[in-house]
């Protein structure tokens, strides 16, 4: 089942939030500097590991940590593209963040996946096309039966909201 809603992704109890993180994983603005924020130094705590052993996280991959105090149980920090014109790799990235996120939650043993809209703020991917590839990936997904029975998009701003909707609606 897919959920769409309007709001702040670090007050959504799902067993998995997904950050809109940067290659470092060591935080910054947006969705990212709202999560490390609400979630408590735990959550950077656990990227400085991940960051030590294997030096990052490449743009379209992902990786898990704990929620810290969130009420989420864990935190996916994924990295989604920076817009450059779109001839540059940028869809095949965006939409192996949602696949490799999902992927690491079935792993996981996650039922629930919340998603922010990634890339579509200081990346600056145009959202039309961002949503349309969210939708399509995580249907994609969806219908590999991992166990993940509800993906919800957290939708900062009523544009996002708006075109997702429009964008599920369009598959259906
Ligand atoms: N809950 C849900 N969505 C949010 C929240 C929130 N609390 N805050 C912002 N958004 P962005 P990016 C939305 O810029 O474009 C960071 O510095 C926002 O409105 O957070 O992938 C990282 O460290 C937008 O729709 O992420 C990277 O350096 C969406 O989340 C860089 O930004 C993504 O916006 C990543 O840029």
């Amino acid at each position: 089942m897919i959920q769409i809603i309007k709001g702040d992704i670090t007050k959504v109890a799902a067993d998995v939030i997904v950050n809109a993180a940067n290659t470092s994983l060591l935080g910054g603005g947006g969705v990212d500097g709202a999560i490390h924020r609400s979630g408590g130094p735990e959550i950077l705590e656990a990227c400085r590991k991940i960051v030590a052993k294997q030096g990052g996280c490449k743009t379209g991959e992902a990786v898990i940590t704990t929620a810290g105090k969130l009420p989420a149980r864990y935190v996916i920090h994924t990295v989604g593209p920076v817009w450059n014109g779109g001839l540059k790799g940028e869809a095949e990235r965006l939409h192996a963040c949602y696949i490799n996120s999902l992927e690491l939650a079935a792993q996981h043993h996650c039922r629930s996946v919340a998603f922010p809209n990634i890339s579509t703020g200081i990346y600056g991917y145009p959202k039309k096309e961002a949503a349309t590839i969210a939708v399509t990936a995580v249907q994609q997904f969806l219908a590999t039966n991992r166990g993940i029975k509800e993906v919800i998009f957290v939708c900062f701003d009523e544009e996002n909201e708006t075109l997702v909707k429009t964008a599920l609606e369009a598959k259906r």
